[in-house]
């Protein structure tokens, strides 16, 4: 069935995976290709320049015009110029990795593939990995058996350098997701998500009873909430991979303040990021929360799309076509002090009547504690996105984020977010051990 993937050093679909390790041992040197896997006749390798303002415009075309759309192609990702550069340039980075192919006649950008460096911590053991994003095919070129090719060329290039990991994510279900996560979306301005085809069509009563059911504080709420600057960058290091380690199963390891410099200062329309920085006892920070800034192209007017045979709708209630983008904000990373020194008196460890159901208690104490917290933290957050103007503000229900998605009225959207590895079989993780954000 998998033409491709069957050949690739990934479990099978209907194995059940059992212990966590790499599937086949590092390549000696002298077995990884020198020079790159050849391309159909009319079709050349080159490397996309991320500093290099024609290239990247080149590149974001691309992406703009064939890049990932929902199941009913209303939306397609709008990735900036900005964000691809934050994305592509992270400390680290290998220009070898940004890789394009051209038509060899017009030298057009027709399909890209990219990854990055990252470490990721797989329950007790820590792998340097590629993370490898942004496979983009021309709708001109689908269905040539490209993706395989750019696919074995990225590999090629990472194994290069020492590096038999990698860690991706789709949409699609292939062999054989580590994790399967959904998408979920609050409404931060339901009028335009209605218009657009985001969101079910609502009439007049019940869409004035959504938004005021919607509506938001205009400032947010937890004292000592503002924007992170430079001073912060060790302090946010220190929570954030304490918060990963200590709640995921799966996660990305910040080695140093560049990383986190890199990742987390404010970038405008790219990143935002706040931190606490407790009025009790200022400089010391106990939480930081961050979101990204991702558009979607709104592709059809909502109501074409819709399934065959349906009946027009009458031409007053038809929908609105005037917006060209969906602004979505999205759920990065976030850290907690807040579990920080729970502890029972002599009386609740004795009716314990041991250490397993102390450590249970304690568990769930913490949780109850991070739960609340986390969800002023996100309830802030999405202050804060609907005054930047945002439309919705979306999540997967990987991380801690299911603590606070019901309370603050995220939905469940018709997306799912697979996590892959390749060369590394793990047994399967339940979406709120994963503790890495992919872009
Ligand atoms: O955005 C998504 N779905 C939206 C729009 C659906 C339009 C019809 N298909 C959605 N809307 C409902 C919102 C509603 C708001 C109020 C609360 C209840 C919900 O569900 C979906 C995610 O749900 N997006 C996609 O499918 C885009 C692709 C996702 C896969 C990304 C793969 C990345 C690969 C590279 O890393």
């Amino acid at each position: 069935v998998h033409e491709f993937w069957s050949t690739q050093p990934v479990p099978k679909s209907s194995e059940e995976v059992v212990a966590d390790g790499p599937l086949h041992p590092p390549l000696a040197p002298e077995l990884i290709p020198k020079e790159p896997h050849p391309l159909p006749e009319g079709m050349e390798w080159c490397l996309v320049d991320i500093n290099s303002p024609n290239e990247m415009n080149e590149f974001h075309d691309l992406l703009l015009n064939n890049y990932v759309e929902d199941a009913d192609s209303m939306f397609r990702f709008n990735y900036s110029l900005e964000f691809l550069r934050w994305a592509l340039l992270p400390p680290g980075f290998n220009k070898d990795w940004h890789v394009g192919v051209r038509d060899s006649a017009t030298k057009k950008l027709m399909a890209f593939i990219s990854g990055i460096p990252v470490d990721i911590m797989v329950r007790d053991k820590t792998i340097r990995m590629a993370e490898i994003n942004f496979l983009c095919l021309h709708k001109d070129m689908r269905s040539q058996r490209m993706a395989p090719l750019l696919i074995k060329e990225v590999t090629r290039r990472v194994h290069l350098v020492g590096i038999f990991q990698a860690v991706y994510t789709a949409g699609r279900l292939l062999p054989k997701p580590v994790s399967t996560c959904r998408y979920f979306h609050r409404s931060l301005n339901p009028k335009k998500l209605m218009d657009t085809g985001f969101s079910q069509k609502l009439d007049g009563t019940q869409l004035a009873k959504l938004v005021s059911s919607l509506r938001l504080p205009i400032l947010t709420t937890i004292p000592g909430l503002r924007a992170m600057r430079k001073g912060d960058v060790s302090q946010v290091r220190k929570l954030l991979n304490r918060h990963l380690k200590t709640r995921y199963d799966v996660l990305p390891v910040f080695r140093t303040d560049a990383e986190i410099a890199h990742w987390f200062l404010p970038r405008e329309g790219v990143i935002s990021t706040y931190v606490v920085d407790d009025p009790e006892s200022p400089g010391k920070l106990s939480d930081f929360m961050s979101f990204y800034s991702l558009a979607s192209s709104v592709l059809k007017p909502a109501g074409v799309a819709r399934s065959k045979g349906a009946v027009r709708k009458p031409h007053g209630v038809r929908p609105q076509t005037t917006h060209a983008t969906v602004n979505a904000a999205y759920m990065f990373y976030y850290g907690t002090k807040t579990d920080y020194g729970v502890s029972l008196t002599e009386e609740e460890k004795l009716a314990c009547g041991g250490q397993k159901k102390e450590k249970a208690l304690i568990k769930e104490r913490e949780n109850t504690l991070i739960g609340a917290r986390l969800t002023d933290l996100a309830r802030d957050a999405l202050i804060l996105a609907k005054g930047a103007g945002f439309d919705v503000f979306n999540c997967l229900d990987m991380m801690d984020n299911s603590m606070f998605t019901r309370e603050l009225k995220f939905g469940p959207g018709d997306g799912y977010l697979r996590y892959y590895f390749y060369n590394y079989s793990a047994r399967s993780v339940a979406a709120d051990k994963i503790g890495f954000v992919m872009l």
